[in-house]
């Protein structure tokens, strides 16, 4: 049944109506305690504070029924229970299920059989490959599979891109202080020879395991790569097939199991920037943090999902997210958003979001492949605080441009260890850092002198957790996979497929025969070789 997109539903028009009156939250009795105290919403161990986004109740109820009329809940669970969601109506595209959910759909005391409907299959598959991997590393932490000299394996380096690259590294360096002693993990995806290279320099390659991750099985980089870490295995004097692993779509060109110590899969219907949840995420986390790690963070993951089926956004988080967000986009027209963790360990986060939110909703026609006539995906972007603070946050106070920020903190630091510097721990600084962020680019500050003035009303969420944690890093991934979902059915656009990314895959390849002399290049492309200093 074809579906409204936002522009046809009666909440846009309310919506718009209420623009004019949005609060302002410069005005010093707007952000008072009560409307603190009840623009919160909790769930999952994560509260979502935003009495500093410029909505009131009128405001909010509008953005249920847009929910409401989007059936967007409802989709959500079309989606998890396996209904092919990845298409476009009348035209030639993946036409495929959106799968990621069931790859943490494998907990016995979390589990709902009444919506898994045609998504059971996966499951299945989900719970044989991670019993797979667990055999494989008791494999290997029992010595029973180890290197020629038998020592068991300390490293294991993953090569892959995009998809397969951004999730895991950001999720491994979250978890980090969870890791195991004695394996770590590393990451290599650029095609720029200086990344393997960095990366294979500070390791022994005999005590090193290698992860080569493709769907396809056929990314230009990731192939690469493969080639010049196996041929340094070579010289080394090392058997690539005895050190090299796989995760690959089933039937792709990387699907040769003889190639590899172990072959695991992953399947068509996991989008590559959903893909953490699968063995995209599980060969490289189980390995460098611990099996019983990855199924923390697939259970927060779980945890997150089943709130995305609440129909009531105060009880939905990541629904209240996405509409505070198309509220922000559509609305208020503002073009961009930053994530902006006051965690270290969230280093790479924003960029894994960036795909994830850009790559998802970065697109300008809708599910029957009309034109829609209104701001999609908003341009995402982010670093954690405080180093943002001594950087980008001048732009983010004072430019003609709003940005809308996303501030994610947690009560406890992960490691513990702090000092009391001038009466105060280092963990409370930040956290006072996060909070005055907050309030002051909602309040601004008036001045006499221009330079010093901060227009304020720029709207900002603060979602605050206990602590960052396997299962809580699950949470707040699946929190925004979910949210960013939320946005692509309430837009009506698909969030699923990646057309500016295939783009990418073949368009170097003109010009590198040209460069490599197999094919004569147009004449753009060889003037451009030559004016770049290549010829
Ligand atoms: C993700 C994207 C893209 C993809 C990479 C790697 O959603 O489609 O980033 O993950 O291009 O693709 P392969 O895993 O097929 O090598």
């Amino acid at each position: 049944m074809p579906r409204p997109s936002l522009h046809e539903t009666a909440a846009f028009a309310k919506l718009q109506s209420l623009v004019a009156s949005a609060p302002d939250l410069r005005q010093p009795e707007t952000l008072n305690a009560g409307r603190i105290a009840a623009m919160k919403s909790s769930a999952v161990g994560f509260d979502l504070l935003f009495a500093t986004q410029r909505v009131d109740n009128q405001i909010l109820g509008a953005l249920q029924s847009l929910a409401d009329e989007t059936e967007a809940v409802a989709q959500m669970r079309q989606i998890m229970a396996g209904e092919v969601m990845n298409r476009i109506e009348g035209f030639d595209c993946e036409n495929r299920q959106v799968m990621h959910h069931a790859m943490r759909n494998v907990f016995a005391d979390l589990a709902r059989p009444e919506l898994d409907g045609e998504s059971e299959p996966l499951i299945a598959a989900a719970r044989e490959e991670l019993a797979r991997l667990e055999a494989f590393l008791e494999a290997l932490d029992s010595g029973k599979i180890t290197n020629a000299k038998g020592e068991t394996f300390t490293d294991m380096v993953n090569i892959g891109i995009g998809g397969s690259d951004l999730g895991p590294k950001a999720i491994y360096l979250a978890l980090k202080a969870y890791a195991p002693a004695g394996h770590r993990a590393h990451f290599v995806s650029n095609v720029d020879p200086d990344d393997a290279n960095e990366v294979l320099a500070g390791l022994d390659l005999s005590r090193t395991l290698v992860n080569v991750v493709s769907k396809s099985g056929s990314t230009l980089e990731t192939l690469t790569n493969e080639e010049l870490v196996a041929s340094r295995f070579r010289q080394a004097g090392l058997d690539p097939a005895k050190h090299f692993v796989c995760v690959t779509g089933k039937g792709s060109p990387m699907d040769n199991p003889a190639k590899y110590l172990r072959a695991f899969y992953m399947y068509d219907s996991i989008g590559g920037r959903y893909s953490v949840s699968s063995m995209v995420g599980g060969v490289i986390l189980g390995f460098g943090l611990g099996l019983d790690n990855f199924r923390q963070f697939l259970r927060g993951m779980r945890k997150m999902d089943l709130n995305a089926l609440e129909t009531d956004s105060r009880r939905n988080l990541s629904l209240l997210a996405a509409l505070l967000g198309i509220w922000n986009r559509d609305f208020l027209a503002i073009p961009t958003l930053a994530v902006l963790p006051y965690s270290q360990a969230l280093s790479r986060f924003a960029a894994h979001l960036q795909q994830c939110d850009m790559e998802s909703n970065g697109k300008r026609i809708d599910r029957r492949g009309r034109a829609v006539p209104f701001a999609t995906g908003p341009i995402v972007w982010g670093e954690p605080g405080t180093n943002g603070q001594h950087a980008f946050y001048q732009l983010i106070h004072q430019s003609e441009t709003v940005v809308a920020c996303d501030f994610i903190g947690f009560r406890e630091s992960q490691r513990g260890a702090d000092l009391q510097v001038k009466g105060s721990s280092s963990q409370e600084k930040l956290l006072a850092n996060l909070l005055a962020q907050s309030l002051a680019l909602a309040s601004g500050k008036s001045s006499d002198n221009p330079n010093k003035q901060f227009p304020g009303n720029r709207p900002n969420s603060l979602l605050i957790g206990r602590q960052l944690t396997p299962e809580s890093m699950g949470t707040l991934l699946a929190f925004y996979e979910n949210k960013i979902s939320f946005q692509g059915l309430i837009w009506n656009i698909n969030s699923f497929d990646q057309e500016g990314v295939q783009l990418g895959k073949v368009l170097a390849n003109e010009i590198l025969d040209a460069l490599t002399g197999k094919a004569a290049a147009n004449p753009a492309t060889a003037a451009l070789i030559e004016a770049a200093g290549l010829k």
